[in-house]
């Protein structure tokens, strides 16, 4: 099957790099964005999100005129769907945006088309949500046009990259469907193509998660564990690592952003009955922030008045995300124990956060205080140097939450060091 135009529906963390990456191959596409900020930004040149690599891009397929952006869907060859699943507050996936953009589609969809679903979805979605949606219009679904799953898997900070190397899993309703998402995927990916069925990719992408987020769970746990018996996590994964079978994820301040520490759920809400494990891990993760609190606590047992600079509010390095941010819940908690808490973000310097002061830079968050928290690995962070740092501060007590300080130059620079899971080296 032949693309000559196609329309991308939700421009965000992967609408955009999607639309733009099949611009830059030299498809013409439409890129459809409900939010009127995120157009009129866009039409100003403006890339309403950080990722490396994708200013660049944008202004290059704007240019050449290959990508432009609209209100709603116009007439194609291809639908992508790239609208976010959140969850309700009872951690029900809201399928409302995927909805929403399938009925947007209805008036402009023809003989002939492909829709493609890249929403991470719940087990069905595609067969039981978009497909009756897509058929108000009259036509049939593998009959009229196709149909298919494929789900997006890149990592942000590396989307750009990934995007076009990461193997492409393309579930159809039908072999056809299947097959015309090949050839639409192959224009953009260099990586292996896997054709399956709709529910198989839907499956298939909510297990990757999941499996990260239960391997992320157990590293949580050892870090409380380490904690209770006067263990250092970070040596103890080192060791247990070099097990040519055993490799142990990061511990941190929890699991966030809008892919991990929400799929998993999706797979809990449709098969409560078997889930326990799934749920239990989520569980870990989402309370990680009172074990760091806890942990916090035990060094400084009364946090009232005491100035904290707490460094990163991003759900993880390098990203100007803050979605589902485990180290905004550390800077609520904080803030709740009376602390007087400075919070710096270097990817969000606009941000602020209700009863937390945020500060520009981070000599104004250094400035005055007496605890230093490292919340996330940011490069920036995790290169600073401790000398430096102890003369823009009068801070002699530190601790890191995601071992990104070297704790030997930290203590040489004045700093008592302390980390998430390491009762060993504890100082007090
Ligand atoms: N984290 C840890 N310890 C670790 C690794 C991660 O605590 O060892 C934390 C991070 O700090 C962050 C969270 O987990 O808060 C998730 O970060 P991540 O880097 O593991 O994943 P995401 O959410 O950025 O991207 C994931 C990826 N999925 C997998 O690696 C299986 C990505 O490929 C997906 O495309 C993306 O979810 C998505 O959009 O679903």
């Amino acid at each position: 099957m032949d693309f000559g135009h196609i329309c991308i529906v939700g421009l965000g963390y992967i609408g955009l790099p999607t639309a733009s990456m099949f611009a830059h191959k030299g498809i013409r596409v439409t890129g459809v964005d409900n939010n009127p900020q995120v157009i009129d930004s866009l039409r100003q040149g403006k890339v309403h999100i950080f990722e490396p690599g994708l200013n660049e891009l944008v202004k290059e397929v704007f240019e050449n005129g290959r990508l432009e952006v609209s209100d709603q869907p116009v007439e194609a060859d291809a639908f992508i769907i790239a609208v976010p699943t959140p969850f309700y507050d009872e951690k029900k996936a809201d399928l409302r945006f995927v909805r929403a953009a399938a009925e947007s589609i209805l008036p402009v969809l023809r003989t002939g088309n492909l829709v493609v679903l890249e929403s991470t979805s719940p087990p069905l979605t595609t067969l039981n949500v978009v497909k009756p949606i897509l058929e108000r219009s009259g036509l049939h679904a593998g009959k009229d046009f196709l149909l298919a799953y494929s789900p997006e898997r890149v990592l942000p900070g590396q989307i750009i990259k990934e995007l076009v190397e990461n193997a492409r899993v393309i579930g159809g309703i039908d072999h056809a469907s299947s097959t015309a998402g090949q050839d639409l995927y192959k224009i953009i990916v260099e990586g292996e193509i896997v054709l399956t069925d709709a529910t198989t990719s839907e499956m298939v992408k909510l297990m990757e998660n999941t499996y990260r987020d239960v391997n992320i769970a157990i590293a949580n746990e050892f870090s409380r564990l380490a904690d209770r018996f006067g263990v250092d996590i970070w040596e103890a994964i080192g060791i247990a690592n070099r097990h040519p079978r055993v490799r142990i994820l990061n511990p941190g301040p929890g699991v966030g952003g809008h892919c991990i520490s929400v799929d998993p759920w999706f797979l809990v809400e449709a098969a409560p009955d078997l889930t326990s494990l799934i749920r239990t891990s989520r569980e870990v993760n989402d309370t990680q922030p009172e074990f760091v609190m806890d942990s916090i606590k035990r060094l400084v047992p009364d946090l009232k008045g005491k100035r904290i600079a707490a460094l990163g509010l991003a759900f993880k390095p390098d990203v100007d995300d803050l979605r589902e941010s485990p180290a905004i819940e550390v800077v609520h908690h904080l803030a709740k124990a009376g602390a007087q808490v400075k919070a710096f973000e270097p990817f969000r310097t606009d941000f602020t956060l209700a009863g937390v002061q945020t500060v520009t830079t981070l000599d104004e968050a250094l400035t005055d205080s007496e605890i230093l928290v490292l919340l996330v690995g940011h490069s920036q962070f995790k290169t600073l140097d401790p000398v430096a740092v102890a003369k823009l501060t009068p801070a002699r007590l530190a601790f890191d939450t995601v071992n990104g300080w070297q704790r030997e130059r930290w203590q040489q620079a004045g700093f008592t060091l302390e980390r998430l899971g390491d009762r060993k080296n504890t100082k007090r």
